[in-house]
């Protein structure tokens, strides 16, 4: 377990090769922004470092998740009368926490964010399209009615380019960040958290985060990759 606390030089010093590399921006939507209806506590903060290390070119491959729901997703607390937005029940056996009708396919709030130069992503995962089912990982949707968690292709897609190490970050960090860097890890990717280019939904959660990625083999990146090089 490492904690790199450099700069950049944290990307510069490892062994593995440009190709092989992949950064994963997840979720970063207006909706996820302050004065959004699903917002990360300080979750613009992130806009200046994310745009500067896509600038950087650090990495051979960048894959951007897109949240894209359908108006009545089952995850929207409007959907289910007499439950309010994060509150937690059952779905499919599983806990689901129900949220604020968020990242709805086609408005504004569901939007790439206009900071970010989006023509640096070689891959747009969308996910959360199937009303029946959740997703918060990249990777996998959520559990489903057949209880399977069905593959987005991701882990393939990544393969394929040879990729063997992946950088992740985004929105939000306690819930699609978390769970996305944790499959990464399960498909077989040395993964990497870049924590001060993700934001949560609550500071409440950011220990127990720590703790899930520190069991897991996630190494914690705290760099502020605004530094210059
Ligand atoms: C997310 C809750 C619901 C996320 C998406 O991007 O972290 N969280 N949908
Ligand atoms: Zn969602």
């Amino acid at each position: 377990m490492t904690e790199h606390t450099g700069s950049v030089s944290a990307l510069q010093a490892e062994s593995c090769e440009h190709a092989r590399r992949a950064l994963i921006v997840v979720d970063v939507q207006p909706d996820f922004m302050p004065g959004g209806p699903l917002a990360c506590a300080e979750g613009d903060a992130l806009l200046p470092g994310l745009c500067a290390l896509l600038d950087a070119d650090h990495f051979g491959h960048v894959v951007a998740t897109q949240d894209w729901h359908p108006a009545d997703h089952i995850s929207f607390a409007s959907r289910h009368p007499g439950w309010r937005p994060f509150e937690s029940t059952t779905l499919y056996g599983e806990p689901q926490t129900l949220w604020p009708d968020h990242c709805l396919q086609g408005s504004r709030g569901a939007e790439l964010h206009p900071a970010l130069d989006w023509s640096r992503a070689d891959a747009i995962i969308r996910k959360g399209t199937d009303r029946r089912v959740d997703s918060y990982s990249g990777f996998r949707h959520n559990i489903g009615p057949d209880g399977s968690r069905p593959s987005t292709g991701l882990a393939g897609w990544l393969n394929e380019r040879g990729v063997t190490h992946v950088w992740v970050c985004g929105l939000a960090r306690e819930v699609c960040v978390l769970w996305t860097a944790e499959d990464a890890v399960q498909a077989g990717f040395e993964t990497r958290f870049l924590w001060s280019l993700t934001r949560p939904v609550s500071f409440d959660s950011d220990a127990a985060t720590r703790q899930r990625l520190q069991r897991q083999g996630i190494d914690i990146i705290d760099a502020d990759f605004m530094d210059p090089v």
